[in-house]
């Protein structure tokens, strides 16, 4: 799978490192792909982007890695809730893998903790408040929230935050979470309160380009 863009304008200037998710599940677009990959595509300096394969283990490494490689200065790691209806900043990542579903390599994990030594809780480092801001200043539907489930997403949130801990760096790091994408089949179920691309991709644009103050 290749999915690792740096945009060649990105040399020079501070890197923000954006991923998302691949299809796990039943779900099959998944929303933090298709905007990640949407914003890959544009000129925008230091962007680095990366979809993760939906695998404790393997995505767990690669964002490891790619702190360690990049040293960004902005981490958003994005994936999908379906059960939301606007852009959720995820405020705290649990030390704990806790899963009904098993992940893309067929994983099933129970109560695990992602690191035996390693804190309970790590907050995120995003200016969570300023971008909430931002982000309702521009209508987008959005919130803060204070619980990034126990699946592939907090793992992923919790081993970026320890990383950045861990090598004592100054990088804001966060994860958001997004509702469905509007015009997909799964999108389409009862329930489901989906935003379209333009939105969810302007709502991580934001995110990129935020600057506290604004
Ligand atoms: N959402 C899942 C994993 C991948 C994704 O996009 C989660 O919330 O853990």
């Amino acid at each position: 799978m290749k999915t690792k863009r740096r945009n060649p304008a990105s040399r020079g200037n501070p890197v923000t490192l954006v991923t998302g998710f691949n299809a796990f599940g039943d779900l099959e677009n998944n929303p933090s792909r298709v905007v990640a990959e949407t914003l890959a595509a544009r000129t925008l300096p230091g962007l680095v982007v990366e979809v993760l394969p939906t695998e404790y283990d393997r995505a767990g490494a690669r964002i490891r890695r790619l702190i360690a490689e990049l040293r960004p200065a902005r981490i958003l790691c994005l994936g999908v809730n379906m059960r939301i209806g606007a852009v959720n900043l995820e405020r705290v990542a649990l030390n704990v893998d806790d899963a009904a579903l098993a992940d893309n390599a067929g994983v099933l994990r129970s109560g695990v903790p992602i690191l035996r030594r390693g804190p309970l809780a790590y907050l995120s480092t995003l200016p969570l408040e300023g971008m909430l801001g931002e982000l309702r200043g521009k209508g987008i539907p959005s919130a803060i929230s204070n619980h990034a489930g126990t699946f592939v997403c907090n793992h992923v949130f919790y081993l970026a935050r320890h990383t950045v801990a861990s090598l004592g760096l100054r990088s804001e790091c966060g994860f958001v979470h997004l509702p469905p994408l509007l015009g997909t089949p799964e999108a389409k179920r009862p329930g489901m309160q989906p935003l379209a691309l333009a939105q969810l991709t302007a709502a991580v644009d934001t995110l990129i380009r935020h600057r506290p103050g604004r």
